[in-house]
C-alpha cells in the first residue's frame, strides 16, 4: 500500500473556516483513495487575503496542479484564488445554517463567475466530487491517475450491480429494513 504522507500534493484544498472542514474532508479522501497527494488548509478570501495570494502562488511554484475551495455565505475563496492562478480551480460551495439559504448563496456566489476567470462549481456541499474531479484533471495527463479512476468507476458500477441482485433477491421491504435506510 502507498503511504499518501509521502506522495507530493497535487492539489490544494482551502477552505474558509474549521466549520467547513467536516464537508471538505470529503475532497481529501477521495483525492487519497485515489492515490494523488493534497494539501488542507484554512484561509480565507475574507479574513486572511494577502495568505491566500501567497498560498496560491507558492503552491503554483511547488508544481500543484489543481485547487478546491470550500466556502459558505459570501462564498469568494474560490474566485479570488481563481484570479490568482491558471490552475484550474474547483468550487464547492458549502450549506450554511445561516438566514435559511441552504447553501443556495454560496452556490450562487462561487459559480457566477465574470466571463474570462471560471470556477467549476460542484453541488452544495460536493467535496467528493470536487476531490474526484481534481483527479480527473490530473488524469488528463497522467496515465496511471486515470487508470485508477477507470478502476474506480468500474467499482461504483459493480457496487450498484451486486445491490440490484440482492434487492431482486429480498424485495424492497426487506432491503430497505436490512440496510436500515427506514
Ligand atoms: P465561521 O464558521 O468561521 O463563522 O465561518 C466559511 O467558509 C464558513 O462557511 C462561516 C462561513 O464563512 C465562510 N467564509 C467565506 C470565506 N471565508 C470564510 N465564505 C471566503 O473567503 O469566501
Amino acid at each position: 500500500m502507498v503511504d499518501i504522507a509521502m506522495i507530493d500534493a497535487l492539489v490544494g484544498i482551502l477552505m474558509g473556516s474549521d466549520s467547513d472542514l467536516p464537508v471538505m474532508q470529503d475532497a481529501a479522501k477521495a483525492l487519497e483513495e485515489l492515490g494523488i497527494g493534497s494539501e488542507v488548509h484554512m484561509l480565507s478570501a475574507h479574513r486572511t487575503p494577502e495568505s491566500v495570494v501567497e498560498y496560491v502562488k507558492g503552491a503554483e511554484a511547488k508544481g500543484f496542479k489543481v485547487f478546491i475551495c470550500g466556502a459558505g455565505g459570501a462564498a469568494h475563496l474560490a474566485g479570488v484564488v481563481a484570479a490568482h492562478t491558471a490552475l484550474p480551480v474547483i468550487g464547492v460551495p458549502l450549506m450554511s445554517t445561516k438566514m435559511g439559504s441552504a447553501g443556495v448563496d454560496a452556490l450562487f456566489s462561487t459559480a457566477q463567475m465574470p466571463p474570462g476567470v471560471p470556477v467549476a462549481t460542484v453541488a452544495i456541499n460536493g467535496a467528493k466530487n470536487a476531490g474526484i474531479l481534481a483527479a480527473q484533471i490530473i488524469g488528463a495527463g497522467d496515465e496511471a491517475v486515470r487508470a485508477k479512476i477507470t478502476a474506480y468507476k468500474e467499482k461504483i458500477g459493480e457496487d450498484i450491480v451486486s445491490k440490484d441482485a440482492e434487492l431482486q433477491e429480498k424485495g424492497f421491504k426487506k432491503y430497505l429494513e436490512e440496510q436500515g435506510l427506514v
